[in-house]
């Protein structure tokens, strides 16, 4: 079997994943969390929690962009565990006070108890571009009380939607989910702003770090936490500079609740590998449930197909992160999978604490989308099953975005 990558010069249209959809398995139904996060209390990943437990019940928001501009969020529970698995609930339509899908940027997390009445599902954070270039900074809570909240107004002080890149994750490890906001500088160079969270909204603006390098076309950043202190890091994904489109991971790691270090080198993949950070997108997460944070790679293949690449985690608490070689996880290349027509995301959809994988895939000649779960049994990810079609319903895979919120919920 030749597992070399290759670069992909040419995006592929094709998409002819079909499948047998099943009924997602019976399972004794959790219950989700409201108030505070159990963060990262929960049972040992690999052990299955025992009822009452708690588990991770993460949700996927979707954001849909509606005809006219305006876009409506959805929550879709992705663990089997919970009510309403594989279902998408409309969470708010924003059709309304310029709200608009193509300007904005909307983030799923487990940012606080928003309102009296939240919860613990997804609440949604919307990076909102205004007319003078600056940003409105909203909130939606999870829960019956979605109308938005107003949490910030950007629109002076030196901000740009246009120069920023935001991001939720809980950076000082308190359970809550934090917004980081990469603001560039210049071309090449943003600071890394953070609005901690209080667990009802999201503070002040702080510099964490200056000078990260800027993300666009050259740069990548997932915020996870790679060295399980608790506090999400700031992991970039980069080309091999100076030696062409190859691909780096780069951990800065929080520290202190106040910063990000200067950055260490976690793997280089070069070009003459076949690896290619333009053909690649990145995902963070303990997809082998020892406790230790792996890195999973999701690279483009000749045919247009799809190889998943784990970079096992290899550090022991409280060490320098570090990655194993890369070995293939799951090999994408037939069966209709497709790169440029999918996105991935990290989530543990049966609540036994290690991360599976989730696809969300476009179909031919259909508009429409599948998404996928592939579940992890820490040696291996099991063959891909679909949780929600939405080839019907009006939903659109060009025009949705998504995102994973970290909630977790008592196992029933
Ligand atoms: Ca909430
Ligand atoms: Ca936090
Ligand atoms: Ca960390
Ligand atoms: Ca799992």
């Amino acid at each position: 079997m030749n597992v070399r990558m290759w670069r992909r010069s040419l995006v592929a249209a094709v998409v002819v994943a079909t499948v047998a959809v099943g009924s997602p398995a019976a399972a004794d139904e959790g219950q989700l969390l409201t108030g505070d996060d159990p963060a990262h209390a929960a049972a040992q990943p690999g052990d299955v929690a025992a009822a009452g437990t708690i588990v991770p019940m993460p949700d996927l928001g979707i954001t849909h962009r509606l005809p006219a501009g305006g876009m409506n969020l959805w929550r879709m529970p992705l663990s089997e565990l919970e009510t309403g698995y594989g279902q998408p609930q409309l969470v708010k339509t924003l059709n309304f006070g310029g709200f608009s899908y193509d300007n904005s940027k909307t983030l799923a997390g487990d940012v606080g108890d928003i309102t009296a009445s939240d919860d613990g599902t997804a609440d949604h954070i919307i990076w909102h571009a205004q007319p003078n270039g600056g940003v409105l900074l909203w909130a939606v809570g999870g829960g019956s009380d979605t109308t938005p909240r107003l949490w910030q107004d950007l629109r002076t002080g030196g901000w740009s939607y246009a120069d920023s890149h935001p991001m939720l994750g809980d950076v000082n490890g308190d359970g809550w989910d934090d917004l980081v906001v990469l603001h560039s500088i210049n071309p090449v160079s943003a600071n890394a702003w953070v609005f901690l969270s209080d667990g009802h909204q999201l503070g002040a603006p702080q510099v964490w770090s200056y000078s990260v390098p800027a993300w666009a076309w050259w740069n990548r950043y997932v915020l996870a936490d790679v060295n399980r202190d608790g506090a999400a890091d700031l992991v970039q994904v980069r080309p091999d500079y100076g030696a062409g489109p190859g691909m780096s991971w780069v951990v800065r790691r929080s520290m202190g609740g106040s910063s990000f270090d200067s950055g260490a080198m976690l793997f280089t993949g070069p070009v003459s590998g076949g690896w290619s950070f333009y053909d690649s997108r990145q995902l963070v997460g303990d997809v082998t449930g020892d406790g230790v944070t792996d890195m999973v790679t999701i690279h483009a293949q000749p045919n247009g197909g799809i190889l998943v690449w784990l970079h096992k985690g290899c550090q022991t608490w409280p060490g320098t992160p570090c990655l194993s070689p890369p070995v293939i996880w799951q090999d994408l290349r037939t069966g209709g999978w497709s790169f440029a027509g999918s996105r991935q995301y990290l989530a543990d959809t049966n609540g036994d604490g290690i991360d599976d994988l989730v696809s969300v895939h476009q179909q031919a000649f259909n508009a429409g989308e599948l998404i996928w779960r592939h579940v992890s049994t820490g040696t291996g990810l099991l063959a891909p099953q679909v949780i929600a079609d939405l080839r019907t319903g009006g939903w659109r895979y060009l025009v949705s975005r998504e995102g994973v919120a970290d909630t977790w919920g008592l196992r029933g």
